[in-house]
């Protein structure tokens, strides 16, 4: 483990465990939630009020940043840390995956991938070493490996080479970031759905030796049930004393599924995405604040949110300022999304620690509607 930084891990029930990354930033409570920053925000909240949402830490992003504002300028302005105005824990991801979904005229080669910029047409490189040396820039707490993930379904021989190859650049990954005190580098396993490749990236990256080992390739087209058969053994091959953190993931009950088998921490952009598109996550179900039928309705979104949208404000009125456009939707919404998520992580924290995990996944499934509610 990178000096200054620890993984205690405070109990375990089943496959489901719960501790503590402590860094010199701040603790991190696993199973942990990662609210989405991609471009040193986290859209429509201020970082006090993410913070109070129970959020130990952001996620940020190597391709959004190195192209605007660019990494150079952030770290002349104090590290990302000091531009956003958030002080604790961040970890940012490596910028392949992204290069992969959003860039243009991508050349992937050994040495890395050349691409054309998403928003200007601008022509960059990342490569494993500069991946590091960006992530240097920004001050990231966490850092991940460079790696290249392939779309699913991919016919095996694909599947294989990809993760071959990420492998090869994990170990320069690991050369090129040193050792770092405070900071920490996690390396990425890939493999698609296939037990063997998992097995082989797993111990590729073992070898290598990280700080924290996350789970990479899922969550991208496969369905909920294809991805909980990979995690079913996927973790088991990460080291147990390290932290493991699934990319990408998910909606509540994939990340209710993932705990269980072992996941330690996640992110996604559903819960800020959907607040600016209306989509509401409740204990009991989703509620899609644009439907006419909430137009009278005097209660909160779920009277059992403490959050401030739920404190203050009726279905009505958030249908209202949603249809009226009105940017207090976006604000209120991702604040009740980014709250619901974290008591969510904090019940399954709680639960692991009483011993009553399975009792907190029966419940959460039987309080929830399949449709709108
Ligand atoms: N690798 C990286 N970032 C990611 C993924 C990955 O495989 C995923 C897959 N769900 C999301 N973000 N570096
Ligand atoms: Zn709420």
């Amino acid at each position: 483990m990178a000096q200054g930084c620890t993984f205690e891990r405070t109990g375990q029930d089943g496959k489901a465990r719960t501790g503590v990354i402590s860094t010199p930033r701040g603790d991190i409570r696993t199973p942990a939630f990662m609210p989405v920053g991609t471009t040193a925000t986290v859209k429509a909240m201020m970082p006090e009020s993410v913070r109070a949402t129970g959020a130990d830490i952001l996620l940020g992003n190597t391709y959004h940043l190195m192209l605007r504002p660019g990494a150079e300028r952030i770290h002349r302005l104090g590290g990302l840390h000091r531009f956003m105005n958030w002080d604790r824990p961040i970890l940012t991801d490596s910028g392949g995956f992204q290069v992969m979904s959003l860039a243009e005229l991508r050349k992937l080669t050994e040495k890395g991938v050349t691409f054309r910029s998403h928003i200007d047409g601008s022509r960059h490189e990342l490569t494993p070493e500069s991946s590091m040396e960006v992530q240097r820039l920004l001050g990231s707490d966490i850092v991940m490996a460079f790696d290249e993930c392939p779309a699913l379904p991919a016919d095996r021989d694909r599947i294989a080479s990809s993760m071959q190859l990420s492998m090869r650049w994990a170990a320069r990954s690991r050369e090129a970031f040193g050792d770092r005190p405070g900071h920490m580098l996690f390396g990425i396993q890939q493999g698609g759905l296939e037990q063997d490749f998992r097995e082989e990236s797993a111990k590729a990256l073992r070898e290598i030796g990280f700080d924290g080992y996350a789970v990479g390739g899922l969550a991208v087209g496969e369905g909920q049930e294809a991805m909980f058969s990979t995690l079913d053994f996927a973790p088991d091959m990460l080291p147990e004393d390290k932290p493991r953190y699934l990319m990408g993931v998910g909606k509540p009950d994939d990340i209710v599924g993932a705990v269980k088998r072992g996941i330690d921490m996640m992110d996604c952009v559903l819960p800020s995405r959907s607040g600016r598109t209306g989509q509401v996550f409740t204990r009991h179900g989703v509620v899609n604040i644009k439907n006419a039928r909430h137009s009278d309705d005097p209660r909160p979104l779920d009277e059992a949110c403490g959050c401030p949208a739920c404190r203050g404000y009726s279905r009505a009125y958030l249908h209202h300022v949603f249809r009226a456009g009105e940017m207090i939707s976006g604000m209120l919404l991702t604040w009740h999304n980014l709250h619901y998520f974290q008591d969510l992580m904090a019940g399954m924290r709680a639960a692991i620690a009483d011993g009553r995990f399975a009792q907190f996944e029966a419940e959460f499934h039987s309080q929830r509607a399949d449709g709108d509610i």
